[in-house]
């Protein structure tokens, strides 16, 4: 049983994103660990202004609230991924593979999300898991590369049941030592032929390793060695990604 994770949880029928809602929490004084949890979301929130598609009951829409230390928020996003793919391992006996830095995959499709925010001295986790989806429940749009666990393993998993070792695993995974280790254990980009697309432009190269502070370290096809840290990174052969 957690002692933090999930110390407090509000339970909303329909939110636009349980990250706006958490945040607002936090600015009035959430604990640590208290979590905002929907049934559907109408805005949820990907990375840098995208959508994440949240139907009522199909996946496990989630924010947590945070108050850790400044040096955990470094490896917060390599936790969060790790701890969704342990709640997948526990509820359906398949751990995903995690796509730098932290997408979740099935068989080379996107199974969840995660989304980490900074409000005030608070870190909001906002993970979203496909759980219940059918092939056609997903917009056209993303049919070829989402999937949910019911989907790539045939498991159905209700989100009240996926709740409880995904907190255990939160919990566990956060204030874990030897987390890049694990991370790098479980992380599909690294050895991999990759596409990095930065703001500034993109380049191909092969994923080598992390460095201690997370970031990437990318031989580029003129060998020459990059470090990648806010960029969307494709695993070239997965499926698109
Ligand atoms: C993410 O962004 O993957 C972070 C998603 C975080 C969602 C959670 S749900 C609870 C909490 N509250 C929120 O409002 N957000 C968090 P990103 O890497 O930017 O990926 C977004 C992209 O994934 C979209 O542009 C689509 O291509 C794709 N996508 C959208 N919905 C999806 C879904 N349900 N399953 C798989 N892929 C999806």
């Amino acid at each position: 049983m957690p002692t933090w994770a999930g110390c407090v949880i509000r339970h909303e029928e329909t939110v636009d994103s349980t990250n706006r809602v958490a945040r607002q929490w936090a600015r009035e004084g959430a604990p640590h660990g208290a979590a905002v949890i929907a049934r559907a979301q109408t805005g949820g929130r990907g990375r840098r202004g995208r959508d994440w598609v949240s139907p009522a009951g199909l996946g496990l829409w989630l924010s947590v609230v945070l108050r850790l230390a400044e040096s955990a928020w470094r490896t917060l996003s390599f936790a969060a991924a790790l701890a969704v793919s342990d709640a997948c391992e526990a509820t359906c006996g398949i751990a995903p593979q995690i796509k730098w830095p932290n997408d979740l995959l099935l068989n080379g499709r996107k199974i969840s999300g995660i989304l980490i925010e900074m409000e005030g001295s608070a870190a909001v986790l906002g993970i979203g898991v496909n759980l219940r989806q059918r092939a056609e429940d997903f917009p056209e749009a993303l049919r070829a590369r989402a999937g949910s666990l019911l989907t790539q393993t045939g498991a159905d998993i209700p989100p009240e049941a996926f709740l409880p070792p995904l907190l255990d695993a939160i919990e566990k995974r956060v204030c874990q030592e030897d987390i890049l280790d694990a991370y790098t254990a479980r992380c599909v980009t690294l050895g991999s032929a990759v596409r990095v697309i930065e703001a500034s432009g993109s380049f191909l190269g092969t994923a080598q390793s992390l460095d201690a502070s997370g970031a990437l370290i990318v031989l580029d096809t003129e060998g020459i060695l990059r470090r990648v840290q806010a960029a969307d990174v494709s695993v070239r052969g997965e499926n698109g990604f």
